[in-house]
């Protein structure tokens, strides 16, 4: 069976598992410490990073674009009779949003206000590009679930439960990016990509007391009593 090595709060992992769930591909996980990476995955990862996934025939692939690519190609396409050129476009579109993956967690680790602004930034151009060309179908490309959708699906899953936590909405201004971060986590996708205590390791990381995030859970008890919180 496919082994997939994992960190378990790392978005390029869930872009993985997200994928792999989706085609039902059955696969094994283990999940190491990236502080004390141990020897056998330093042998195993050429650039000493997650996602690492060994093959049935047990051999270690690296980089989460290579390995997405490797699973459409030992399994049916999520999407039936795409042409070249539409194949190009999703990768671009997948493209966009995993370069955009340590953009967020380092808004998410933002220890105030003002540095939170600022990388938001990037984050704020993606959704804007996201916006434009969303429609009213509820996937990226309309239906079924493509593999645009799983390369978001990270971002999207991190931005709800920061959202849910701190009040702060990343997509407060993307009315379209809303309405298709609520289909795909629908889905169930996002949460059967992680491990189960996935958010309370997100939470612990994220959102403790050096972050500025963190200075707002309290939000979430106020917010269970009223919604204004969040206004
Ligand atoms: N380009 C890599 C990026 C993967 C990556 O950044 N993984 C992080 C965890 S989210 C990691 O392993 N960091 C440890 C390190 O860089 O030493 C990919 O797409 O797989």
């Amino acid at each position: 069976m496919i082994k997939v090595i994992s960190f378990k709060i790392c978005p390029f992992v869930q872009r993985v598992t997200a994928l792999l769930e989706a085609k039902s591909i059955p696969y094994e996980i283990d999940y190491i410490s990236l502080n004390d990476k141990p020897q056998w995955f330093l042998d195993l990862s050429p650039n000493g990073q997650v996602p690492v996934l060994i093959t049935d025939s047990g051999h270690a692939l690296f980089e989460s674009d290579a390995i997405v690519e490797y699973i459409d190609e030992i399994s049916p396409p999520l999407e039936q009779n795409l042409t070249p050129e539409q194949r190009a476009q999703d990768r671009a579109w997948s493209y966009q949003a995993s370069k955009h993956y340590l953009i967020q967690c380092s808004a998410q680790r933002s220890p105030d206000k003002q540095t939170l602004v600022q990388r938001a930034e990037k984050l704020n151009r993606l959704f804007t590009k996201a916006e434009k060309k969303l429609g009213d179908e509820p996937y990226f490309k309309g239906q079924p679930i493509s593999n645009v959708d799983i390369a978001w699906l990270p971002l999207l899953h991190r931005a709800e439960i920061i959202k849910r936590h701190s009040c702060h909405d990343f997509l407060k201004d993307y009315p379209n990016v809303k309405k298709w971060q609520f289909e795909l986590l629908r889905t169930g996708l996002a949460e059967k990509s992680v491990a189960k205590d996935f958010e309370d390791n997100f939470i612990g990381f994220y959102l403790s007391d050096s972050t500025y995030l963190g200075s707002r859970r309290n939000c979430t008890v106020a917010n269970k009593i009223s919604e204004t919180c969040c206004g």
